[in-house]
């Protein structure tokens, strides 16, 4: 005897619905370059594994400059400056390494150094240059000095391992510098704030903005991505926050505000991430599902946010937003009480 099995009618199929939130009047938050990504490997003047986690600066005679991770065929990585007259083409690389690791002047830095970001600070007419040193003890934190991206003055450590992530604020607050930083504690990853009377010397460490629990897409694990923006409306950061899955980590990001003369305020967080890979540069490369932005710069009309990214850790890529959507996104979607739990 034969059962005849009647067709299962499928609904259907389900059609992914269009993300409005991470849209301010419409548009996107980020924008992706049409021709990203703007550096990869293959532009460097000497051999290289990749090239991604790039700070950036806008130099006095209008240049945009991208210091930019570097890692080499061993493994380790160092920095390297791009130019360009538009901050989006026509890079001019340095021929060799612009910051190599020290080794021998500098042990903390035995296996590289990583991921800068920049901070132009007018009272020291220098750009400081935070980025991670790598050795055996875990990355830590170092600082350097620089008017023209050739010679540098090196602090060495000013935040032992495990930390990373740092960026300098551009000015003084109530006297002190000011260096945000991630250090990895037996609480978690947070993102702290420290402040320094010479910037040697840190204390008055607080925690200024906690990964949250459970099933959030920043849960467990943030860092500050590029120097924070000082706006009317206080500090606007862009942070990334660390989704662990079972097939990996994803990261993205998401958009704060902080209290100008108090910092370690969280005034606004918003709920949502607002930028993720998506793209195959982002969804791929070395480290799959990695937006890493270090440096951005703003635009003449004082407002476009120029945003440099390492994406999949292997290339390195451009998005814009908007300063004024990015404020009045945070007005919209970002809840207090959230803030208040931490
Ligand atoms: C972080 C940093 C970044 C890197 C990211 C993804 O911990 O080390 O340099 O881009 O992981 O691999």
């Amino acid at each position: 005897m034969t059962t005849t099995i009647a067709p299962i009618s499928l609904p259907d199929p389900i059609v992914p619905q269009p993300q409005h939130i991470n849209t301010h009047a419409g548009l996107p938050l980020f924008a992706r370059y049409h021709r990203n990504p703007i550096l990869t490997q293959e532009n460097w003047p000497y051999p290289i594994n990749s090239v991604f986690n790039a700070a950036a600066a806008k130099l006095p005679n209008g240049d945009t400059l991208l210091l930019c991770r570097v890692e080499d065929r061993r493994g380790l990585s160092h920095l390297c400056a791009a130019r360009s007259t538009n901050g989006i083409d026509g890079w001019r690389i340095d021929a060799q390494p612009t910051l190599p690791a020290d080794p021998l002047g500098h042990p903390e830095e035995i296996w590289g150094i990583e991921d800068p970001r920049i901070t132009y600070v007018p009272e020291l007419e220098q750009f400081a240059v935070v980025y991670t040193s790598f050795a055996r003890g875990g990355p830590g934190v170092s600082l350097a000095t620089t008017q023209d991206f050739k010679s540098f003055q090196r602090y060495g450590v000013i935040m032992q391992p495990e930390d990373k992530d740092a960026a300098l604020l551009p000015r003084r607050i109530d006297g002190n510098w000011a260096l945000i930083h991630r250090p990895v504690t037996t609480q978690g990853a947070h993102m702290w704030i420290s402040y320094s009377p010479d910037l040697r010397h840190w204390g008055s460490h607080k925690i200024m903005l906690a990964a949250r629990r459970g099933g959030w897409w920043d849960a467990n694990k943030i860092g500050l991505c590029s120097p924070p923006i000082e706006t009317a409306k206080g500090w606007l950061t862009i942070y990334h926050g660390v989704r662990r899955t079972a097939s990996g980590s994803i990261y993205r990001l998401g958009l704060a505000l902080f209290d100008l003369e108090k910092p370690e305020v969280c005034l606004q967080r918003g709920d949502s991430w607002v930028f993720g890979p998506e793209t195959s540069y982002e969804r791929g490369g070395d480290v799959k599902d990695v937006v890493f932005p270090c440096g951005q710069t703003i635009g003449a009309d004082g407002d476009t946010i120029y945003l440099y990214y390492g994406a999949g850790d292997s290339c390195i890529a451009l998005a814009t937003g908007s300063i004024r959507s990015l404020l009045a996104w945070l007005d919209a979607n970002s809840s207090p009480e959230e803030v208040s739990a931490l």
